[in-house]
């Protein structure tokens, strides 16, 4: 069977969640990867059984999770991570969260995968327009939303197989104006269809891995709730 790395799950509301149990029935393995500040939560709510009633596939099986690995997008390797997050209580508890370290977990534990899921994303100023944006706010959106797949590829690249698949999620504000989509966040969206079509021509030449982003219709995901859509 097939295993599939999902970035960007840390409830049962959002893309990657549905992703990943479209994968399961399909007969792939689970490996998710959850935000280092959602991590506890997410687990705790696993274990405890919440998601139970959202993990039912269409054969009446439950979705199985072989592991959830902590990461954050935004740092590639420890050298990235500055003082203030490496001593913040909420990334304490959890180690190997870049995403350097995650790639070589996930080798040592599986060996390989097969497809790659980017569903994460993040504007901090998202709800100013673009002209009140700050330079900060539209690097860190683009940090968290357009070079974390980057980085995501370039360091799983080594360990997809041949003939896999990778794929992220846009929105149509990269191309039409969408008032409410602020923060950069539209530039983000703009970057990473762009990157799509080059890193689609790099990791195809490279390791014949496809490369695409889907721009899928409204989710009521944490994220969108948080944005008022
Ligand atoms: P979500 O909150 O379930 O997922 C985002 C995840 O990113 C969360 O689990 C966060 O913890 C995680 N995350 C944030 N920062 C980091 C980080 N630094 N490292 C690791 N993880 C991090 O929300 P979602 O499912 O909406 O988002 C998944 C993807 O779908 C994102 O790329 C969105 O931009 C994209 N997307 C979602 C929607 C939507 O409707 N939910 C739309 C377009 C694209 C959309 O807004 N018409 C109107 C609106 C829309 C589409 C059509």
């Amino acid at each position: 069977g097939k295993k599939a790395f999902i970035a960007g799950v840390a409830d049962d509301n959002g893309y990657g969640w549905a992703i990943a149990k479209s994968l399961a029935a399909a007969g792939a393995e689970i490996l998710l990867g959850t935000w280092v500040p959602a991590l506890n939560i997410f687990e705790s709510s696993l274990r405890r059984g919440k998601f139970d009633g959202s993990r039912i596939l269409p054969d009446g099986s439950l979705m199985e999770i072989s592991k959830v690995y902590p990461l954050d997008a935004v740092f590639d390797n420890p050298d990235d991570v500055p003082e203030d997050i490496k001593t913040n209580k909420r990334y304490a508890g959890a180690t190997k969260w870049t995403v350097q370290e995650v790639a070589e977990s996930v080798k040592e534990d599986f060996g390989s995968i097969d497809i790659l899921v980017h569903s994460l994303a993040n504007g901090p100023e998202v709800t100013k327009p673009l002209l009140e944006t700050s330079r900060k706010g539209y690097l860190a959106a683009i940090s968290a939303s357009s070079y974390s797949y980057v980085s995501l590829l370039k360091h799983f690249l080594p360990i997809l197989n041949p003939g896999g698949s990778s794929i992220s999620l846009t929105y149509i504000a990269s191309e039409r104006i969408i008032p409410g989509y602020g923060g950069g966040m539209s530039s983000a969206k703009a970057a990473l269809e762009s990157d799509t079509r080059v890193l689609a021509f790099e990791a195809g030449r490279k390791r014949k891995i496809r490369v695409n982003t889907i721009s899928a219709g409204p989710l009521r995901s944490r994220a969108a709730k948080a944005i008022g859509f």
